[in-house]
């Protein structure tokens, strides 16, 4: 760092009045780590679920469709494809908050029958884009 930076940052401390460098950067890499996480959850995103599983587990159809019906992300559209006998993959686009997304994602692929699931987010502007 800097001279001039750090006589900054000196006296950012002395008038915050932390008793020591040391203390004052754990407090900012701390208010750091919680905008980021923060950000994150809020921020406006689409993302691509897919999952692949089996058909015949028990209430497993009802769970899927429940999950989507409740949930607060926009899901803008579904595309299914019956693979074979058993399987089926779906592929899910929604739109919303990183966190809601990220949420039905974790939801989805923890149900009883679902073989393996991925999820891939995108950031999109936070109003959607509208041409004259
Ligand atoms: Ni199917």
């Amino acid at each position: 760092m800097d001279g001039e930076l750090l006589e900054q940052f000196d006296s950012l401390i002395a008038r915050k009045g932390y008793p020591n460098r040391s203390e004052a950067l754990r407090d900012l890499v701390r208010r750091a780590l919680v905008a980021d996480a923060w950000g994150d959850e809020q921020a406006n995103v689409l993302g691509a679920v897919s999952i692949v599983y089996d058909h015949h587990q028990r209430e497993l159809v009802t769970s899927l469709l429940e999950l989507q019906h409740d949930c607060v992300a926009d899901i803008v559209c579904t595309t299914h494809v019956h693979l074979d006998h058993h399987h089926c993959l779906e592929l899910l686009l929604v739109r919303g908050h990183a966190g809601d997304v990220r949420s039905l994602a974790d939801q989805l692929c923890g149900l009883k029958g679902v073989k393996h699931g991925e999820l891939m987010m995108t950031a999109v502007a936070d109003t959607p884009h509208h041409h004259d």
